[in-house]
């Protein structure tokens, strides 16, 4: 058998961890895929559309640290470019591969179908390297083991997407086989003496204060840093609060945790602590106008230090080209043996009350938000993984508790609305032995609905509560008008149509907190496919914080233009 350009590729994903890549085909793409399919370990596994196959890799590698999406040139490619953008924003790395037109035809002049209708076909190609850390265009077989290395090196370097484009009568030509994986895993160590210098800053900037805290962002993950906070939280002794996007990266059941720090917004007493602290270090923050609750929430000045994945900002100094897990490590030698710094934990301590379980609705009355979020409360085990859609199910979500090992995830920076549908597909390939339960609202679903058709066919037990509200009800919070209200669907319904003839997904609609218990009992017994339970609530049932937040929002949107 000839070794191919599509082997090679096929052969890197699966060194790089890859069980799985997700596709949709077209003639553009038909001789890779036949390629792909050769690759032992490589499951293919395909969607209804090439946004959901973005974000289906998205979610894959949200579980699996790495994800691959194969779609056909412009028609597919610049739908997936949207997921791709996710990615970028998410610190996902994520590969996206397209077909492409013929190597003769390049610089032809010859008009392609699935183009813009002009022979200059490098338009995706610019777009992309505007949306990924890499993008390369493979038109030669001799090129290809260079570029596909560069691409995937790259992205799992800066753990964000990276773009590769095969011309389809390249993707069966003869190459050689790829050598071994630690050639494109291997990373540029540490710097040892700007290493040094940070963590002295660090320490001195720690030692001046009596009132540290930890506060730890969305990029904690990507940073490759879940475990060496921890390590930190216990060296410090002081107390640890989560950002909103990085709900679930740091043990909820730690003695150090007090919550999301979100502005006002906040879990109870985590703000007030966060002001009376006086040195915040932050890990991986990623400071918006959503996470800053309009900018009304922002860490800066001289109490704060930061430390990203590779970079340190404290004490007026900036430190680059060092990993955060050095800096961290060599910070817990330098505190060891000293007086624990535990002044924001025990006033946490003695400023919070215990927290009181939630009250039980009466089982045949109309289902209420609160109700249907204690429900969903109780399902969460040590193995479940929540995705949490755009919408109040945000909200919803930062008021559970998770039991230790519970995952939460959440598309807030990016923030597309459907995210969760198809992210959802794709974290349930990846990890088929985990709960898997989405909280997606009414508006996010009609986005990506069609992608449950394929947890229908892989069989995947996902828990889908489908929240209508019959409306956008978070942007009605922001700014409301006739364009918030949701045409309704019969959600339920829809999963005998994605049954059709062979499926096992189930669907239920809820409108009594005893008929969702039914729900979930039928739910957690289907192993064979995914249920969706729509629970129907009031249209301005939403969670206080949505409100707060979303006036919040609202200021920041209207501010009038800076006079010039
Ligand atoms: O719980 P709830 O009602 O807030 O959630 P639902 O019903 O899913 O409504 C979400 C409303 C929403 C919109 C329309 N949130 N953000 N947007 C703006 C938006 C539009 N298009 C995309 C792709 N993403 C968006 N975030
Ligand atoms: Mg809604």
């Amino acid at each position: 058998m000839t070794y191919t350009v599509g082997h090679y590729l096929g052969e890197r994903l699966a060194q790089i961890g890859l069980k799985d890549h997700f596709a949709v085909a077209g003639d553009y793409n038909l001789v890779l895929l036949d390629q792909l399919l050769e690759i032992e370990g490589l499951r293919q596994v395909y969607c209804c559309n090439e946004l959901n196959c973005g974000f289906s890799a998205e979610g894959y590698a949200r579980a699996n640290g790495a994800g691959a999406a194969v779609v056909t040139f412009s028609v597919g490619a610049l739908s997936a470019l949207n997921a791709i953008g996710g990615a970028y924003a998410e610190n996902l790395p994520v590969i996206l591969i397209s077909g492409a037109p013929n190597s003769n035809d390049h610089g032809s002049g010859h008009i392609l179908h699935h183009t813009i209708g002009t022979p200059d076909y490098g338009y995706q190609l610019e777009i992309a390297k505007r949306l990924t850390c890499a993008a390369v265009s493979i038109t030669s077989a001799d090129d290809a083991p260079v570029l596909i290395d560069h691409a995937i090196r790259t992205a799992l370097r800066e753990k964000k997407p990276a773009y590769i484009e095969i011309a389809c009568n390249v993707s069966a030509q003869p190459c050689p086989r790829p050598g071994p994986v630690g050639a494109i895993l291997a990373d540029a160590p540490s710097d040892a003496q700007t290493l040094k210098l940070a963590v002295d800053e660090l320490a001195s900037f720690i030692g001046a204060r009596k009132k540290p805290m930890l506060l730890l962002g969305s990029r904690l993950r990507a940073a490759g840093c879940e475990d060496a906070a921890i390590r930190l939280a216990d060296a410090l002794g002081c107390a640890v609060a989560t950002m909103a996007a990085a709900k679930s990266f740091f043990p909820e059941d730690h003695p150090a945790y007090i919550g999301t720090y979100w502005g006002d917004v906040s879990s109870p007493k985590a703000q007030q602590i966060f002001d009376w602290s006086d040195g915040v270090l932050c890990l991986t923050p990623v400071f918006n106008d959503y996470s800053t609750v309009g900018w009304t929430a922002w860490p800066k000045g001289d109490n704060v230090a930061l430390l990203d994945g590779r970079h340190i900002a404290a004490g007026g100094k900036a430190f680059d080209g060092i990993h955060l897990r050095d800096v961290i490590d060599a910070l817990i030698e330098r505190v060891k043996g000293q007086p624990r710094k535990d002044a924001t934990l025990v006033e946490y301590r003695r400023i919070s009350a215990p927290h009181a379980p939630a009250a039980v609705a009466s089982p045949d009355a109309p289902l209420v938000r609160a109700e249907m979020a204690r429900q969903i409360q109780n399902l969460l085990t040590s193995n479940t993984t929540v995705l949490a859609e755009t919408g109040d199910s945000w909200f919803n979500v930062m008021q559970m508790k998770l039991p230790r090992g519970a995952r939460v995830e959440l598309e807030m920076q990016w923030g597309h609305i459907g995210w969760s549908v198809p992210a959802t597909f794709g974290y349930a390939v990846a990890e088929p032995e985990r709960r898997i339960v989405t909280m997606v609202g009414d508006g996010s679903f009609q986005l990506t609905a069609q992608e449950v058709a394929q947890m229908v066919r892989l069989k995947l037990p996902v828990i889908i509560f489908l929240i209508n509200n019959r409306g956008y009800t978070i942007e009605v919070q922001i700014h409301d008008g006739p364009y918030n209200n949701v045409k309704n669907w019969d959600y339920a319904g829809l999963m005998s149509v994605f049954n059709a003839e062979d499926g096992h997904g189930k669907g239920f609609r809820a409108t009594t907190g005893a008929e969702m218990e039914k729900a979930i009992a039928a739910a957690v017994a289907n192993r064979e496919g995914p249920t969706l339970i729509e629970c129907v609530i009031d249209r301005d049932d939403c969670t206080s914080d949505l409100i707060s937040w979303g006036r919040r929002v609202a200021t920041a949107n209207a501010r009038p233009p800076a006079a010039r």
